[in-house]
């Protein structure tokens, strides 16, 4: 990894707090499904001489001069996000996420008009409706979840609410939803109540590049994602959608919402990107799966219940609460003692608070990343379990940290 030696000699307070940030990630394991680790061509690029530039606008179309580089840059990642999701049109400049969900309103919608997705306390998103988030307090908001029973998406209930509220729009897409959605119905409900479809996939995008799941773009009018889950990539998001839909999009996140795009990280997704290209790419999504797959397995196997009965894709839901009576809160603190990070979250249904809620979320992008496979998913389903039976036990606590450690050192992330 480059050596930070400017930074050294300039402000060792902050060298080394990030270096203290660095041996953290290197000898703990993350958990958490929505991170990942960028290469280190990506953090290079994003750390370099590209951050200096101001350029409003798009290629060949910008506002100030000095732009001959930047256009390079900025053209071959849309070009190669082109190549991996078959878009027709790609806008690389969203800097995260909920911009990039913010833009689609602003360019698709007028606002008071309906959107239909999944509620936040089900598995859905923040920017698909939640009442303190923009999407909530413009728009109005119609929202479905998932089968009391089977915990999965029940589309006939999903075409039943969009038959009842007509939306403008319907966004399909989780933070915390472990099940493949049926894009192919989410586009026949759409087509039905004339609504827009869009996707949001920031969670499963690199599965998708991946070719473990199903690609939603031939099916959507906008799919947006996150760049920096299980793509790996840096922190960012794009937007994709068919031709014509292009202009008012490109209108609406600039000037709509964002001024100065940040080209160092576009740069670093155009690196990316070309990664995702590599056959090596395919082979870590499928494994990403394989490892959630095994995991989740492991963990029911040893009586902790994991919602709707396993997962398809690079996350889970594990009901602490209602498994050994710990709360999400209790279960995220345990374990991070022991060096895992996780997410306390809401079940499905949950009778508890989303500040001490009865979950975890869990996910494999990160540990995959690391190189680790189906016999570690077996050694941490393990670790996972007899640090939530064995909260309270110190000692125990302090071995199964060193335990963590030594898999993290056969595993090594920044210093192979
Ligand atoms: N923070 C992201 C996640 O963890 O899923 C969503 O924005």
């Amino acid at each position: 990894m480059t050596p930070l030696t400017t930074l050294q000699k300039q402000d060792p307070d902050i060298f080394a707090t990030i270096l203290a940030e660095q041996n953290r990630q290197e000898y703990e394991l993350e958990l958490i499904a929505s991170e990942n680790y960028a290469s280190e061509a990506v953090m290079e690029a994003t750390g370099s001489v590209l951050m200096n530039k101001y350029s409003e606008g798009y290629p060949g179309k910008r506002y100030y001069a000095g732009q001959v580089n930047i256009d390079v840059v900025e053209n071959f990642a849309i070009a190669r996000a082109k190549e991996i999701f078959g878009a027709e049109y790609v806008n690389v400049q969203p800097l995260s996420g909920s911009p990039a969900n913010l833009a689609i309103y602003l360019g698709l919608l007028q606002p008071g008009d309906t959107v239909l997705g999944m509620s936040l306390d089900q598995g859905g998103h923040l920017s698909h409706g939640h009442p303190l988030n923009f999407s909530g307090l413009l728009y109005k908001i119609v929202s479905y979840g998932v089968d009391k029973t089977t915990e999965m998406i029940d589309m006939d209930e999903v075409e039943r609410i969009a038959i009842e509220s007509r939306p403008r729009m319907i966004i399909a897409g989780f933070s915390a939803y472990s099940r493949d959605l049926d894009w192919k119905r989410f586009r026949d409900i759409a087509d039905k109540v004339g609504a827009y479809l869009m996707a949001d996939i920031s969670h499963i995008a690199g599965l998708v590049a991946g070719k473990v799941l199903e690609n939603p773009v031939p099916y959507c009018d906008v799919v947006t994602t996150t760049t920096h889950k299980t793509l790996r990539w840096p922190r960012g998001a794009i937007i994709m959608s068919r031709e014509n839909l292009g202009p008012a999009l490109a209108r609406a996140v600039f000037p709509g919402v964002q001024w100065g795009p940040h080209e160092n990280l576009i740069a670093a997704k155009a690196i990316a990107f070309r990664e995702a290209l590599d056959p090596s790419f395919a082979i870590y999504a499928k494994q990403v799966v394989k490892n959630a797959q095994t995991l989740a397995a492991n963990l029911a196997s040893q009586e902790l219940r994991v919602v709707s009965g396993g997962t398809d894709n690079h996350l889970m839901l594990l009901d602490v609460f209602g498994s050994f009576g710990i709360t999400g809160k209790e279960a995220e603190k345990a374990l991070e003692e022991v060096g895992i990070s996780t997410n306390k979250n809401m079940i499905p249904f949950d009778p508890r608070k989303p500040l001490d809620p009865s979950g975890i979320r869990i996910g494999t992008p990160a540990i995959t990343t690391r190189g680790m496979g189906e016999n570690e998913m077996e050694i941490l389903g393990n670790i996972i379990v007899r640090t939530l039976k064995s909260r309270e036990d110190q000692n125990e606590l302090e071995k199964i940290k060193q335990e963590v450690k030594n898999l993290c050192v056969k595993f090594p992330l920044y210093t192979k």
